[in-house]
């Protein structure tokens, strides 16, 4: 989706990445994000992972709702970065829009290294080998597990929308892949921010402006 504003040829874009476990309120909270960029008047596009590119898009299918091994998902979504950031993301920073995309690299460290326990150097080394960069700010949304559990329940029954593999897994798996996030925040300080969405939405909703605003001041 490209919503174009303000476009400065000059300078590159920001790239900014929101994470977290299967209901943490990363999509919610996208929205807020958005807005804020609209009010500063700042170009932009949104777009996800795994998706964002006709061939993203339809690997994510595969990669939510087909059985496959642990090796051939990390494959496909890798696959799917490479091409999302040649045909979307690069292209968008370089001529100066910020890129706010829900799920990247982060995403990949915490299910397949977390909660697959695929090897983290493959991952580390596949993400080297096709040059793909540390966004600017990650923003790690985190929630107590039952009531992620608990959201993503009532999100199913008002959107009529089927689980996910992901989000049909035991919660042994959304523990493992929580505590890699958990992880990820501790070694990239100054990459990652956590925000506890255990709280009301528009506590949550100040935090993350108060986020943006800080890391990118006034533009
Ligand atoms: N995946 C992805 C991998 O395994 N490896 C990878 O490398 C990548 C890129 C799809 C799956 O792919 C896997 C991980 C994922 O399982 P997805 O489409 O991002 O990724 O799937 P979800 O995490 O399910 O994303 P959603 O956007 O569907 O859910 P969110 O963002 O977690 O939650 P959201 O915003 O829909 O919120 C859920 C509900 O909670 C409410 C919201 O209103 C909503 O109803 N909510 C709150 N309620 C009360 N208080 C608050 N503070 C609230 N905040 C939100």
């Amino acid at each position: 989706m490209n919503h174009l504003i303000d476009s400065n040829p000059t300078k590159r874009g920001n790239f900014i990445t929101l994470e977290g476990i299967d209901g943490a309120g990363k999509s919610t909270y996208l929205t807020s994000m958005v807005t804020w960029l609209k009010q500063h008047g700042i170009a932009y596009i949104e777009t996800r992972e795994p998706g964002g590119t006709y061939l993203g898009e339809q690997l994510r299918q595969l990669i939510l709702h087909k059985n496959m091994s642990s090796l051939a998902e990390l494959l496909l979504l890798f696959a799917a970065r490479t091409q999302h950031i040649n045909e979307v993301i690069e292209p968008a920073l370089a001529r100066g829009d910020w890129v706010v995309c829900d799920r990247f690299t982060d995403s990949t460290r915490a299910y397949q290294g977390g909660g697959r326990g695929m090897d983290m150097a493959i991952i580390e080394q596949l993400s080297s080998l096709l040059k793909i960069n540390e966004p600017d700010l990650t923003v790690v949304f985190d929630v107590d597990l039952s009531i992620a559990s608990d959201r993503i329940v009532r999100r199913t029954v008002q959107t009529d929308e089927p689980m996910d593999k992901f989000e049909c897994a035991p919660e042994s798996f959304a523990l493992a892949v929580q505590q890699a996030y958990h992880k990820i925040v501790v070694q990239n300080p100054q990459r990652c921010v956590l925000i506890d969405t255990n709280q009301p939405l528009n506590r949550v909703t100040e935090q993350v402006l108060q986020v943006l605003e800080h890391r990118f001041g006034v533009i």
